[in-house]
């Protein structure tokens, strides 16, 4: 009939939950229409016909925050336990951000805490760049760009379901060309080719599945962009279709949509992050070079290390202990024959201007003789553990044998973290915590005991996880914490962890905290650094890591990096050298790998040379700088793309990487030094890239590095750079005594057409310029040699 008359790509599948006959299909009264088969997945066969019967919309009515209806649907669907009555809320909260959430009035559902806990809507928008209009029956809603009139999001492509433990919307987009919904090994637009991605925490080698962002940002193709948020912490899945078209699918929780309209891809970001909460500001040192490896067994092997690095003139900032540190992998112990003098290492790595970092899993050993074990006795003493659905801690595998799991959600356990984080740091002076298997990751399934048998455990849908099931890999998800069960609070395990941790260390040593988390979900950034997981050593991973890393820039977790050279297998000198080039563009630069395999950094000689890396396609683009790398095995060129959109040829031999600095840029630089505590002594460089139209600008932030809130208490610097012709001028728009003592030691203009007549500085002439016509570059071309003195 006419309402099963829709074209193949626009079909929304009706059988998500199971397969289903013609009569099957039929009698939940969807279309059904075999086809070709083509392999797995594909178009559906059976699907919604044009207009299902589901919910309908009451009247509109005024609230303090929006308008208020509410939905109720006659009929139950065919899942089980419908909520037949639901609040929909329509809340403009800022001239570019909706928020539309729909609930259940009459008994409170799981709602996420922590992500937006800070968030301020304002009151009574005017003229904002949406308008949202409603099908009342069945139930949808159009939000569209009012300046052009384009539909971002119509959900009346299929139908609203809303059970207990299935919850379903559709909706059209407007392009194919979608960024998020990570974390996932994917390239950095989603197939749009009848996929599904899971988001559902997990760890898994070379697969990302680490975290959970039900975030997406679409690019509309004039440049402008709209972002999409759905704050909700169950498992879920998500499918795209050729239409294009997307439909989320989770089994908890409520529907909370943010929706921002930007318009540039850069507003929505920021858009997305006023909800979920700006970044930290990182300490200076972490954005050094950093070495670990999971098999330096003891002090004297990390210290050797450390002092090769150092003979070679390896830059180091900090160095890293895996494991192997633990008093039989139990946390907050260390070994005492192989890691004795741990205390004086680390003080000893302090004495170079380094910093030191050492692993924390959150699984608490449960099995060693009372009284022998503090983290555990007192852990039990203070309830701090993760229950199982009978009420007994709930006891899994993990490095040290049996452990207990700590409930973040848990106040009292944020508070025993804290103290046993306090007693190891006033022996152990760590620098950060590098917290790992906070999925959480379980080598048994569920628990030592198995799960038990229930609808959370074997929900009537479960989205596509390895293994099959929630459990794998993890807890049951019929534990207890302390807000809720570990059904609706898996995704969150690593952020509570990650929040407890920074909390710890904040208070422990009133300086910028560092961690890093491998799990994630949104509100991690202003927590954590994150780090990519477990990695193959090869090309195709190493091209991989850059979306990778990059995709976390729009989850508000800027500070992320891969392990360099990879984690798992041995890597070839070629493979490591290009790996070290991009991940000098990782913000997060860790070398890191796997116990079995080879020892990097052991020799002197030839290595120390090669420490750097390649690409064909052009990998990175950032505000003011592009890399291109060599992202296979043998290349020897690499391509750069000019304002022109040309192609460019570079020659990019083993020692180098292209860097591009755009038009228009004033970069400041620092010579390196073996540690960023003394680079950040070194003068200043400006490269001064200028425009066609003869301008270039840039930007200094500068502060100490790692004292708290400089930017709220003003103890930081901002210096903006603003070149015209060859002369260049500074504004200071905040100086105070943090520039002290730093020295502009050179600048240098590109792109200057003619040789400069004369060349002035703080109002004196310099003598010695230079200038090439070949490179058309000017050296010591500036108006004032000293950088913090006004003009
Ligand atoms: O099950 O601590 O991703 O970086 O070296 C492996 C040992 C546990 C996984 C981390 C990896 C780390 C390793 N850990």
């Amino acid at each position: 009939s006419d309402q099963c008359g829709i074209a193949v790509e626009s079909r929304i599948d009706c059988g998500r939950d199971r397969s289903l006959s013609r009569a099957d299909c039929e009698g939940r009264g969807c279309c059904y229409v075999p086809l070709p088969q083509s392999g797995l997945g594909g178009p559906p066969w059976c699907f919604y016909p044009v207009r299902y019967p589901g919910y309908k919309m009451g009247p509109l009515l005024p609230t303090e925050k929006g308008k208020r209806a509410t939905l109720a649907r006659s009929e139950p669907s065919y899942l089980p336990r419908d909520i037949p009555t639901l609040q929909l809320d329509v809340m403009p909260e800022t001239l570019g951000r909706l928020h539309l959430s729909l609930k259940d009035p009459a008994s409170p559902r799981y709602e996420v805490p922590f992500v937006t806990s800070q968030l301020r809507g304002h009151k009574d928008i005017q003229n904002p760049l949406y308008d949202v209009d409603f099908q009342p029956d069945p139930f949808g809603f159009i939000v569209r760009r009012k300046s052009n009139g384009r539909v971002l999001l119509n959900t009346t492509i299929g139908p609203l379901l809303f059970a207990d433990q299935y919850l379903q919307l559709s909706t059209s987009m407007a392009s194919s060309v979608i960024s998020g919904l990570g974390e996932h090994y994917t390239p950095i637009t989603l197939d749009l080719n009848w996929s599904s991605v899971s988001l559902w925490n997990r760890d898994m080698a070379s697969a990302n599945l680490y975290g959970s962002h039900p975030f997406f940002l679409v690019q509309e193709g004039d440049g402008q962009a709209h972002g999409v948020f759905l704050l909700n912490s169950n498992a879920m899945e998500v499918f795209l279709q050729p239409a294009p078209a997307l439909t989320w699918v989770t089994v908890g929780g409520i529907l909370d949509f943010y929706i921002f309209l930007g318009p540039s891809p850069q507003s929505v970001v920021q858009q997305y992050h006023e909800v979920i909460g700006y970044p930290m500001m990182p300490s200076y040192w972490s954005l050094g070079f950093h070495l670990c490896r999971w098999g330096y067994t003891s002090t004297n092997i990390t210290r050797t290390v450390v002092q090769l690095m150092r003979q070679a003139k390896i830059p180091l900032d900090v160095q890293w202990n895996d494991l192997d540190y633990a008093d039989q992998r139990r946390v907050f112990t260390f070994d005492p024959q192989r890691f004795g003098d741990l205390p004086q290492m680390v003080e000893e790595f302090h004495q170079l201007g380094m910093k030191y970092v050492l692993i924390l899993d959150p699984g608490i050993s449960s099995a060693s003789p009372p009284g022998s074990y503090k983290p555990f006795d007192d852990g039990l003493k203070r309830g701090v553990f993760i229950k199982n659905s009978t009420g007994q801690i709930l006891i899994g595998k993990v490095w040290p044998g049996p452990t207990a799991f700590p409930d973040f959600t848990n106040p009292t356990t944020q508070d025993w973290w804290m103290d046993c984080i306090r007693v190891f740091h006033s022996k152990v002076p760590v620098d950060g915590l590098w917290i790992d298997m906070n999925e959480p990751s379980n080598f048994v399934q569920g628990s030592v005991d198995g799960c038990p048998d229930s609808d959370l455990e074997k929900p009537p849908y479960t989205p596509g996880v390895i293994g099959g099931q929630l459990n794998s890999g993890t807890l049951c998800v019929s534990a207890q914490q302390y807000l809720s069960n570990h059904y609706n609070l898996h995704n969150l395990y690593g952020l509570t962890e990650a929040i407890a941790t920074h909390r710890a260390l904040l208070k422990v040593k009133s300086t910028r905290p560092f961690v890093l988390s491998r799990s994630s979900f949104p509100g991690l950034g202003r927590f954590s650094a994150h780090w990519t997981g477990d990695v193959r050593s090869d090309w195709e991973q190493l091209r991989f890591s850059i979306p990778g890393v990059l995709l976390f820039g729009l989850y508000g977790i800027p500070l992320v990096g891969a392990d360099v050279c990879g984690f798992g297998g041995d890597t070839t000198e070629e493979l490591c050298v290009r790996w070290t080039q991009l991940g000098a563009f990782y913000p997060f630069m860790r070398n890191h790998n796997d116990r079995p395999n080879a020892v990097r950094y052991q020799s002197t000689s030839s290595q120390t040379a090669s420490i750097a890396v390649t690409g064909r396609e052009v990998s990175s683009q950032m505000a003011s700088i592009a890399v291109t790398g060599r992202v296979e095995s043998s290349q020897t060129a690499s391509i750069a793309v000019t304002g022109k959109g040309q192609y460019i040829l570079f020659p990019a031999p083993l020692d180098t990487i292209n860097i591009h600095v755009r038009e228009g840029s004033i970069i400041p630089q620092q010579l390196p030094a073996l540690t960023t505590t003394a680079s950040r002594r070194n003068p200043f460089t400006l490269i001064v890239a200028l425009s066609v139209g003869n301008w270039a600008k840039g930007e200094l932030f500068w502060d100490d590095g790692e004292s708290l809130d400089t930017f709220e208490h003003g103890h930081y610097s901002y210096v903006l750079f603003f070149a015209q012709e060859v002369q260049n001028r500074v504004n200071f728009v905040k100086l105070n005594g943090s520039l002290d003592g730093l020295v502009l030691g050179e600048v240098r203009v590109f792109g200057v057409q003619a040789s400069p007549t004369a060349v002035w500085a703080n109002g004196q002439k310099v003598h010695d310029f230079s200038y090439s016509p070949d490179t058309k570059v000017c050296n010591k071309c500036l108006c004032f040699i000293l950088i913090f003195k006004m003009c």
